[in-house]
């Protein structure tokens, strides 16, 4: 790796490149994956740290190898600091328009079939560091996503033991954690809660979980129990579940309105709607930005591609700003709600130079990533095209 020109080349892809990766402090180091002698030999974080208190750290992107994201390198988001919860004396409380309303142990959860599934999540303002103007809100580059294999009972199977009524129109989920939002401005502080539509919360790829990747949840990732919402952005994903409301009306809580929506145009009006569903979306894990390529050799592109409730089915690479499109490959079979893995290998040109490599997914709803940024997501979704510029040495 020519170390001048990947930091020339990085700095114009603020944030996320390797130089400063490699300066986040505070955490547990570890050597990068593969064997290219090209790449720096100085060791990469396990995560980079996005935010200290509370903590918000970033999985590497670049070190992606498999569909499961290892639970040290899961991306982790929190508003406020993690609420300790003795499980001993954890209960989950169900309430409102149920035929059963009452607590629920962590045992009598345990009772119901378990299922685990694989699944992607990704928040809402993963990749919120491209954005030009830059914005307020935590400055993730490509790794506020992750996969993992969650471990529960499916939010249908304990709704059903309770008894839904009719008049049921949302399940609001909420979590032990508790602050003041200074921006906008909460009413003192509020615990975070989202909600979720019915026919939603009785899908199965809406799970409770209790295990990650085969082991107990971490504290950071929600213990003993957090939703899973397979197909949403992670916002409705709960951490540290301890209440469900179902409700007979729209919910209008703080994080479906003040935060975590965006606006949809309806009547040729900009409306406020929460976000829910993923956007389709891809991502380039190497080459890194800025890495430099020898030219003339084969170099594999690697990457994932997501579609929070559609299944990808094609995924391209430009290598000349779009003017032309390369099908990659795509890896393993498809899982629902779960990232794909595709690889393109690239004849690098002899020619030294600058090269802007590009990626773009399509789903099956026919949705292909957009080249240009709507300004009616704010702050969120993120999945237009973001070029990773890569240097051709001779
Ligand atoms: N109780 C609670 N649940 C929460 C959050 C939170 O701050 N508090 N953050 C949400 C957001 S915005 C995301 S993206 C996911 C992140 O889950 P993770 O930290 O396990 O990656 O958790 C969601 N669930
Ligand atoms: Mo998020």
């Amino acid at each position: 790796m020519d170390r001048r020109g990947f930091i020339r080349a990085s700095s114009a892809w603020p944030v996320v490149g390797w130089s400063a990766m490699t300066a986040s402090r505070g955490i547990a180091q570890e050597r990068p994956g593969g064997a290219n002698p090209d790449r720096p030999t100085e060791p990469a974080p396990a995560r980079i740290v996005r935010q200290a208190v509370p903590e918000n750290l970033e999985s590497p992107f670049h070190l992606l190898d498999g569909l499961i994201t290892p639970t040290e390198r899961f991306y982790v988001r929190s508003h406020f600091p993690v609420p300790r919860l003795d499980p001993a004396a954890y209960r989950l409380r169900i309430e409102g328009a149920v035929e059963r309303p009452g607590e629920w142990t962590l045992a009598q959860l345990r009772e119901l079939p378990a299922t685990t599934r694989t699944l992607t999540l990704e928040c809402a303002g993963n990749g919120r560091v491209f954005l030009n103007p830059a914005v307020r809100g935590v400055q993730w580059g490509l790794g506020a996503v992750s996969t993992a294999e969650w471990t529960g009972v499916t939010l249908a199977s304990v709704l059903e033991r309770v008894g839904v009524r009719p008049e049921a129109v949302a399940v609001v989920l909420e979590g032990a954690d508790r602050g003041v939002v200074a921006e906008p401005a909460s009413p003192g502080p509020i615990s975070y809660a989202r909600s979720l539509p019915i026919q939603k919360a009785r899908r199965p790829e809406v799970l409770l979980a209790y295990r990650m990747n085969g082991a107990a949840l971490l504290p950071v990732h929600g213990f003993p129990l957090r939703a899973v919402v397979g197909g949403w952005y992670g916002m409705a994903s709960v951490k540290w579940l301890v209440r469900l409301v179902v409700v007979d009306r729209t919910f209008g809580g703080f994080w479906e309105t003040f935060d975590y929506s965006e606006f949809r145009l309806r009547d040729g009006l900009p409306e406020m709607v929460p976000i829910t569903a993923g956007q389709v979306k891809s991502a380039i894990a190497r080459p890194v930005a800025g890495e430099v390529v020898p030219g003339g050799a084969e170099y594999r592109v690697f990457g994932a591609a997501w579609a929070g409730e559609q299944d990808v089915v094609r995924v391209e690479v430009s290598t000349d700003d779009g003017a032309s499109w390369n099908a990659a490959r795509l890896l393993g079979e498809p899982l629902p709600f779960t990232w794909r893995l595709w690889e393109w290998v690239w004849r690098v040109p002899r020619r030294p130079g600058e090269v802007r490599l590009l990626v773009r997914a399509t789903d099956s709803a026919n949705r292909t990533q957009p080249r240009e940024r709507d300004l009616n997501r704010r702050t969120y979704t993120i999945h237009h095209l973001i070029p990773t510029p890569v240097t051709i040495r001779a």
